[in-house]
């Protein structure tokens, strides 16, 4: 009995280093001339995965927001990021469509008056920063996009979104380069208000 509570003690030290581990993910978001323009933050949740994002210089307003199944970047267009993520080839897009949705639909993102966003969050349901089907990291990675218009919910093939504007690589292993980062002074400035 003691050796079974010792061996459990073990198990729990040791997922919780795992989670330590693989629990945040942080990457810039980069637009149409390569400058950095906010950040995204993956974290693991108890409903899948949540990501948080922070970014300036956009047009205000809702944009649709979503994970893209390759991890590359290519301006000016984005096209090199693929379709969205789906990990079952027979969903639709959009979180309101009745045979919906791809798992990295997210809902909008919404942009404040002076081309911010302060704060966004959106958790992935069956998304994972671990192995398996639903890992963000699977097949080399994502990207995340951010649409010049806003996503409706329910059109294929991406919910009339209109053109990509902006993109991040989330590729394990690699991190949010360090310097520049408008994300954390957009924070500073929404706590000085
Ligand atoms: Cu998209
Ligand atoms: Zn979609």
């Amino acid at each position: 009995m003691r050796k079974l509570i010792f061996l459990i003690g073990i198990l729990i030290i040791l997922s919780a280093c795992q989670a330590d581990a693989e629990a945040v993910h942080e990457i810039d978001i980069k637009n149409q001339d390569l400058d950095i323009i906010g950040k995204a933050k993956f974290q693991t949740d108890p409903g899948g995965v949540k990501v948080s994002v922070t970014a300036e210089g956009l047009t205000p307003g809702f944009h649709g927001i979503h994970l893209h199944e390759f991890p590359k970047c290519e301006p000016p267009n984005f096209e090199s990021a693929g379709n969205h993520w789906s990990n079952e080839a027979d969903k639709k897009h959009g979180l309101m469509h009745p045979e919906g949705h791809h798992i990295g639909d997210m809902t909008n993102l919404e942009v404040s008056g002076d081309g911010t966003v302060a704060k966004y969050e959106y958790v992935i349901e069956d998304a994972t920063l671990q192995d398996g089907n639903g890992s963000i990291f699977k097949d080399g990675g994502k990207a995340l996009i951010i649409h010049s218009g806003q996503d409706d919910g329910v059109s294929q093939p991406s919910g009339e979104s209109g053109e990509r504007i902006a993109c991040g690589e989330i590729i394990k292993g690699e991190e949010r380069s360090q310097g520049q980062n408008p994300g954390d002074q957009v924070e500073k400035e929404a706590e000085e208000k």
